[in-house]
């Protein structure tokens, strides 16, 4: 591939790649050991999508902000417009909604798979109360992440759990609308030690399937167990057209919340390129949102996000370096070292200049980090918000 190609390539992928924040990314947060106070953290929802909306400002592809309804909808659905309005005075977009039935008190035996009906029934109004949300957000996607599980064995009848979020799930899908998505999230183990209900990606597309037409898997690359291959569930969640999204972040140990491409960035090279090979050897576009679920609770959340959404565009530029036709001839004549080196090349390739390049003819800072940190705006924050940091408690809102 020429150099005039590659240049063409890398800007054709960087025009449509978008990732979307998750406003919890920008508050305190911590370890089940305790929370770590950051003077510059958000405190308010205005707060997590202003921080976001410098995100947005710096890179260019974080339009979208995902949140988390009881953290950041005080009023739950009345919220909604004000929400709105600080969102667009910070120059981004609500993004996927996602309920939370698994921080009060009546979810710790879990939500939908919960024995008690009454406690099915309150996740159940929740989830619906989140599609009117997204409704009145404008908001394609309601995210779903369960806690659901047990910790010993015995304790909990798989199969009645299975059932009662089968019908759960059914009856949240009947409530949206034409244009909207239950993307249905899973994860080995935590808080749930012995069972979790939705466990991995199989769980899950059982789950999406019976919902109904619009469920589709979220894969959260955390929420593995070690050495799985993701990128093939990715692939085989491609071809079944029933991949929803992406969480991203990076893991050394367990679900440990990391910068993306942190510990192993050619696994989320491995992604792209599953995906952008499925585009070209169908000549569609995948529909999945790309988003970032980190927690930051060592480096400050701004400069880390923007960290992470440069790292998630080279990586995704690389992917769209692989020269596909090539590729699928050593496949099919098994010619295994040029077909891996096929692979290596691309992601071996310097994209940061032609990402560069892009930017300046998107009017967007050349080097996003140095940008931000020469604009004050941490300097600015700090100040108006550290003393309410200091005095913080432990809630993650
Ligand atoms: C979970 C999962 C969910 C996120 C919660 C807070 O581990 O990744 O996506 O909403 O954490
Ligand atoms: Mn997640
Ligand atoms: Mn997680």
């Amino acid at each position: 591939m020429n150099t005039e190609d590659q240049e063409q390539k890398v800007r054709s992928a960087l025009n449509a790649f978008r990732i979307e924040l998750p406003s919890w990314g920008f508050a305190n947060t911590g370890t089940r050991f305790g929370k770590f106070q950051q003077a510059t953290a958000a405190t308010t929802i205005e707060e997590k999508l202003s921080d976001a909306g410098q995100v947005h400002r710096f890179t260019g592809c974080c339009p979208t902000v995902a949140v988390h309804v009881l953290w950041d909808f005080s009023a739950g659905k009345a919220s909604a417009p004000e929400v709105m309005r600080a969102a667009e005075r910070c120059g981004v977009k609500i993004g996927a909604i996602n309920p939370n039935v698994f921080q009060d008190q009546i979810y710790k035996h879990g939500s939908l798979g919960n024995p008690d009906p009454e406690i099915r029934r309150a996740a159940l109004e929740h989830i619906l109360d989140c599609i009117d949300i997204a409704t009145a957000t404008g908001s394609r996607d309601i995210s779903l992440w369960f806690a659901d599980g047990s910790s010993y064995p015995g304790t909990a009848n798989i199969r009645h759990r299975r059932r009662w979020f089968e019908e759960g799930l059914a009856e949240a899908h009947r409530h949206l609308q034409p244009n909207q998505r239950l993307l249905v999230e899973y994860k080995p183990f935590e808080p749930a030690f012995y069972h979790t209900d939705l466990a991995d990606w199989g769980m899950s597309l059982l789950m999406s399937r019976k919902a109904g037409p619009q469920a589709r898997v979220l894969v959260d690359t955390g929420h593995h167990y070690q050495a799985q291959n993701i990128e093939q569930i990715v692939a085989w969640l491609l071809a079944e057209n029933m991949l929803g999204g992406f969480h991203f972040n990076d893991r050394r140990y367990a679900d440990d919340d990391l910068t993306l491409g942190s510990i192993d960035p050619y696994q989320v090279f491995r992604i792209f390129h599953e995906i952008a090979l499925f585009e070209w050897e169908t000549d569609r576009r995948a529909d999945i949102a790309y988003m970032i679920d980190q927690s930051h609770n060592l480096k400050n959340k701004i400069e880390e996000m923007i960290q992470t959404a440069v790292t998630a565009q080279e990586l995704y530029a690389k992917a769209a370096l692989v020269d596909h036709e090539t590729l699928a001839s050593y496949q099919s004549r098994s010619e295994l070292v040029d077909a891996e080196e096929c692979l290596k090349q691309a992601f071996a390739t310097d994209v940061r200049p032609m990402i560069q390049q892009w930017r300046k003819a998107n009017d967007i800072p050349v080097e996003p980090l140095k940008a931000f940190r020469n604009s004050g705006y941490i300097e600015r924050v700090a100040l108006e918000r550290a003393e309410k940091n200091a005095s913080s408690v432990s809630s993650y809102a």
